[in-house]
C-alpha cells in the first residue's frame, strides 16, 4: 500500500524528535555509559513513595519504590514496553490479522497505546482528513466522531444504515458517484462496527466482507472506532475489519473504557505499522504519552489476570449489561408499546428509540423532560446537521437500575403522550 497518498500535509510534516532517538539508545547501550543527554526530572525528588490498589477477586496491584519511580517518570510515546506487548499479543489472538506476518512497508500490524480510543480518533483524522476532503460514515453518530472531524473542513457523506449498521448496496451507491480512478474519490470510511452509539446497531459478517470489499474496489482506508467490541452479548464474537484486512488499509481504536476504567484512559490504536508511527510522532509532539502509572497499574493487572482471567472479566461485564439491557427492553415493551420503535442491541450500552407522533425531540428532551425528571439525549446530537429535526431519542442502559429506568420510561411514555 502507498500509505502517504493518504496523509494530510501536516502529519506527513511530523519528523522524530532528536532527543527520543538519544534516549532510546541510551536504553540499548551497557549500564557503564553515563548520560547526560536525558532531560527527565530526577523522580527522587518526587513525593509518591509507593502504592498498593487493592483488586476485586484477586491480588492487589502493587508499586514498591523502585516501580513507583519508573510509574512517575516518562516512558515511551507508543505505551510502556509490557502493555503493548500484551496488546499485541491478545489483538493476534483475537483477530489473526493477516498483516500480523507483513513486512513493516506493506502494512505490518502495530499497535500503540492512546489516552482513551478518542485521542486515537483525533490524531487519526488528523493524519487522514484534509479540508475539502469527502468522509464516509453512517449517520447518525458518536458526537465525539463529529467534534473532531468537523473542525478538519471536511465533508461528511451519509452512508444509510440499519439495525445491522452500514449497508453495503448503500455504501456502493453512494460511490458510485466517484469514478475509480478519481483522485478525489473518498480515502477514508469510518464505522463503529459494534453496539453502535447512538444506534446500537451491530454489523452482520457478511455486511463486513462487502464493505471491504468496496473498500479494496475505491482503495480506501476503514476507521474501525470498536470501543464496544468486548460489550457484545452474543458468542463467538463477530469477525472484525482486522480481522479481514489482507491489505493493511484498516486501523483499529479498542478502548479499555467500558471494561477496565473510563477515567485511567486507556485505548489502544491498531494498524498498519506506516500509519500507527504517524499517530506515535503525533502522541509525541502533544501528551508525549499515556500516564505511566495508569498503564503499569493496568498492565500489572492483565499480566496477573492473563488472558483468560481478562476474558473471564469481560464475561462477567457482558453479563451485567446484557441484563440492563433486558431490563430496559422489558420497560420499553410495558410502557413505550404504540409509543415508540426500537430494536433491542445484541452489544453496547444504548437502546435507539423512534418516538411516535414527535417529528422532533430536542424541544421535548431540553425543556419538557427536565420538568418530568428524566433525561435522554435527542437524535439530532449525533447528526452531522444538528438542525434537521429527528425523532430520535439514545438511552443508556449502563448506569441506572432497572427500576430506575422503568420509572423513567413510564416518565417518558407521558411525555410522548402529552407531545403526540
Ligand atoms: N458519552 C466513545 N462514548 C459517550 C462516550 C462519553 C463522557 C463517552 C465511541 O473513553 P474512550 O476515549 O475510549 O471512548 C471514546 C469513544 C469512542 N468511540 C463510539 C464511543 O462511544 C465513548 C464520555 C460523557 C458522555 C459520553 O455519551 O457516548
Amino acid at each position: 500500500m502507498n500509505y502517504s497518498r493518504f496523509l494530510t500535509a501536516i502529519s506527513a510534516a511530523r519528523k522524530p524528535s532528536p532527543i527520543r532517538i538519544l534516549t532510546e539508545l541510551q536504553q540499548r547501550s551497557p549500564p557503564s555509559l553515563i548520560s547526560l543527554a536525558g532531560g527527565a526530572p530526577n523522580p527522587d525528588t518526587f513525593p509518591f513513595e509507593s502504592a498498593v490498589i487493592k483488586v476485586k477477586n484477586g491480588p492487589a496491584v502493587s508499586f514498591d519504590e523502585v516501580a513507583m519511580k519508573r510509574a512517575l517518570q516518562y516512558s515511551a510515546s507508543n505505551g510502556i514496553p509490557e502493555l503493548l506487548m500484551w496488546m499485541k499479543n491478545l489483538q493476534k489472538e483475537l483477530h489473526d490479522p493477516p498483516t500480523a506476518v507483513y513486512s513493516p512497508d506493506r502494512g505490518q500490524m502495530d499497535v500503540c497505546v492512546t489516552t482513551g480510543s478518542q485521542e486515537g480518533l483525533c490524531k487519526i483524522f488528523e493524519m487522514l482528513v484534509s479540508p475539502g476532503d469527502d468522509i464516509l460514515l453512517d449517520s447518525p453518530t458518536y458526537p465525539g466522531t463529529l467534534a473532531a472531524l468537523q473542525p478538519l473542513g471536511c465533508n461528511i457523506v451519509n452512508v444509510p444504515s440499519d439495525q445491522h449498521g452500514m449497508i453495503p448496496a448503500a455504501l456502493e451507491e453512494v460511490l458510485s458517484r466517484w469514478d475509480r480512478s478519481d483522485v478525489l474519490r473518498p480515502k477514508v470510511l469510518y464505522t463503529i462496527p459494534n453496539g453502535g452509539n447512538p444506534t446500537g446497531a451491530s454489523m452482520t459478517t457478511q455486511r463486513k466482507k462487502e464493505v471491504y470489499e468496496l473498500a479494496r474496489m475505491y482503495d480506501m482506508l476503514i476507521i474501525e472506532d470498536d470501543p464496544y467490541y468486548f460489550l457484545q452479548f452474543q458468542k463467538p464474537w463477530a469477525p472484525t475489519f482486522l480481522s479481514m484486512d489482507v491489505d493493511g488499509r484498516v486501523i483499529r481504536t479498542d478502548s479499555f473504557s467500558k471494561i477496565l476504567s473510563s477515567g485511567l484512559r486507556i485505548g489502544f490504536v491498531t494498524g498498519p505499522k506506516p500509519l500507527v508511527d504517524r499517530v506515535v510522532l503525533h502522541i509525541q509532539a502533544s501528551t508525549m504519552h499515556t500516564s505511566t502509572f495508569t498503564q503499569l497499574m493496568v498492565s500489572q493487572l492483565l499480566h496477573s489476570w492473563g488472558r483468560d482471567g481478562f476474558l473471564h472479566h469481560t464475561d462477567g461485564v457482558i453479563e451485567f449489561y446484557r441484563r440492563q439491557r433486558d431490563a430496559m427492553i422489558s420497560s420499553a415493551e410495558k410502557w413505550l408499546t404504540g409509543l415508540a420503535k426500537w430494536h433491542a442491541p445484541s452489544a453496547g450500552m444504548f437502546l435507539w428509540l423512534e418516538l411516535t407522533g414527535v417529528r422532533d425531540t430536542r424541544n421535548l428532551i431540553m425543556e419538557k423532560a427536565l420538568e418530568k425528571e428524566v433525561l435522554l439525549v435527542p437524535g439530532s446530537a449525533f447528526t452531522v446537521d444538528g438542525g434537521e429535526p429527528c425523532p430520535y431519542v439514545r438511552a443508556a442502559f449502563s448506569l441506572s437500575t432497572p427500576e430506575q429506568i422503568d420509572e423513567a420510561f413510564r416518565r417518558l411514555a407521558g411525555l410522548i403522550r402529552e407531545a403526540s
